[in-house]
């Protein structure tokens, strides 16, 4: 018997990529879950797996195709039909109407969060049975939403973003008892000339990012300057011994280091609130995002283990995910497993800016262009000379109290006045 393996939904908003590597060729054994292609799309490469044991009789795409989900990639002759794993299409029972009960608090979103998270707990969830890619089986988890609930538009009844995505609106606007509002485009060529610039795929998960965090997490932003006049004279020693290794050293891993420590000192701000919102799960490792402006959008690549690394290592590693994200090389691991994410702009200006928080990360920092200041100097009573680089605390009101903000940020100020912190 010949199965055909299709492109599955790729996650993340990616409809199609390109090919850069088939991994297997006509006559090659397989077994499930084996590579069998590596995709490279406008974010990062991704591998995709088999979804059936057999042997290769066909391959229908080279290096340089470009694929698009749903697409015929391979076939694969099966040797028996216990060969095939794949998982049983259970029906996806339709939505019922609301009932006037439903309308009334708890919302129909809240309750299917609990009962979400109820059934995860009791290991009664059976959304393996359903067609969902990873992405969606992510994000639906990350919301605390049963894919049980969501009545699939795909092929084979398979839960699409855009389901996903619908099943919210619908809840929202039943919950807030309104009709989702239709908006009308502007014609702006009414007035003057105008171009149309399309938003890269980037662009458009981003955007949709940071308006639900903006939206569901109550921000605060708490902001400071820090003496980094003895850091300055590390780092100009540290630049020149780099230059030797090929090694850019900027301030950058200096405050990635310092915020490492910190975040050991007070670890609610390396925590995430759970799907129910009653627990805080603390992260005991220190992996932090760091966003990085590209040609095609922001791109928020992670440094694992910051607090065990040196400047150095601190330094190179960046310099890599920087560049691979500009030249949209970054894989998905890449992207994964941030407990805190700093936003740096001190490379371009600018005095303050409030960072919105990365979730389900509870804070972020922003940091700003460093100056040198006139500082008073109390003992001495007379005017320094200080560089003091301006930087700011986005936080989750939920999670993280005013006051411990303001001990964050000044801790963060004291760790990078000592050199030592920063030698290992
Ligand atoms: N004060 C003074 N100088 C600073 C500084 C600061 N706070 N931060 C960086 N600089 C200096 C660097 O030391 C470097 O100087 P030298 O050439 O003398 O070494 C220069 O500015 C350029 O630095 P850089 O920007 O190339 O490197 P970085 O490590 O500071 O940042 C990266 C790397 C990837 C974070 C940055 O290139 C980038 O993409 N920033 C944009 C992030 C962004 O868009 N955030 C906005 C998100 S909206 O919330």
């Amino acid at each position: 018997m010949i199965k055909e393996i299709l492109l599955p939904d790729l996650g993340e908003g990616i409809e199609g990529a390109e090919v850069s590597e088939v991994s297997v060729s006509v006559g090659s054994k397989i077994d499930k879950d084996a590579i069998i292609l590596v995709l490279e799309s406008d974010k990062a490469s991704m591998e995709i797996p088999a979804e059936i044991s057999g042997v290769v009789s066909e391959i229908l795409v080279s290096p340089g195709d470009e694929v698009k989900t749903g697409q015929l990639l391979i076939k694969v002759k099966i040797e028996s039909d216990d060969a095939v794993l794949v998982p049983p299409i259970v029906p996806v029972e339709p939505l019922s109407p609301p009932s006037s009960a439903d309308l009334v608090a708890p919302t129909n979103l809240e309750k299917a969060k609990v009962q979400a998270s109820e059934e995860l707990f009791s290991g009664n969830l059976k959304e393996n049975h359903l067609f969902a890619s990873p992405g969606v089986r992510k994000l639906s988890r990350e919301l605390g939403i049963s894919l049980k609930m969501i009545k699939g538009t795909g092929p084979k009844n398979r839960i699409t973003r855009d389901d996903l995505h619908s099943y919210i609106k619908r809840q929202m606007s039943m919950s807030s008892g309104e009709a989702p509002v239709l908006k009308k485009e502007i014609d702006f060529s009414k007035w003057g000339k105008v171009e149309t610039l399309k938003l890269s795929k980037i662009n458009k998960i981003t955007g949709e990012r940071l308006q639900q965090a903006w939206q569901e997490i109550p921000h605060v932003t708490q902001y400071d300057k820090a003496d980094i006049t003895d850091i300055d004279l590390l780092r100009k020693k540290l630049k020149i011994k780099g230059v030797e290794k090929g090694i850019k050293v900027t301030f950058l891993p200096f405050v990635m280091k310092a915020v490492s420590l910190v975040l050991k000192e007070m670890p609610k701000f390396n925590s995430s609130l759970d799907h129910t919102n009653k627990n805080l799960i603390i992260k005991n490792y220190y992996n932090i995002g760091v966003a990085v402006d590209t040609p095609n959008g922001l791109t928020v690549p992670c440094v694992k283990d910051v607090d065990q690394k040196s400047i150095f290592e601190l330094s190179k590693e960046l310099m890599d995910l920087s560049s691979r994200a500009r030249n949209k090389k970054l894989k998905p691991e890449d992207l994964k497993g941030s407990t805190f994410t700093i936003s740096s702009l001190g490379g371009i200006g600018g005095t303050a800016f409030s960072p919105i928080v990365n979730p389900p990360e509870v804070a972020i920092l922003g940091v700003s262009k460093s100056e040198w200041s006139q500082v008073f100097n109390k003992k001495k009573k007379e005017f320094e000379p200080k560089y003091l680089m301006p930087f700011s605390l986005s936080y989750d009101h939920r999670v993280i109290d005013g006051a411990a903000a303001a001990s964050f940020t000044s801790r963060v100020c004291q760790v990078l006045l000592d050199e030592n912190n920063f030698l290992k």
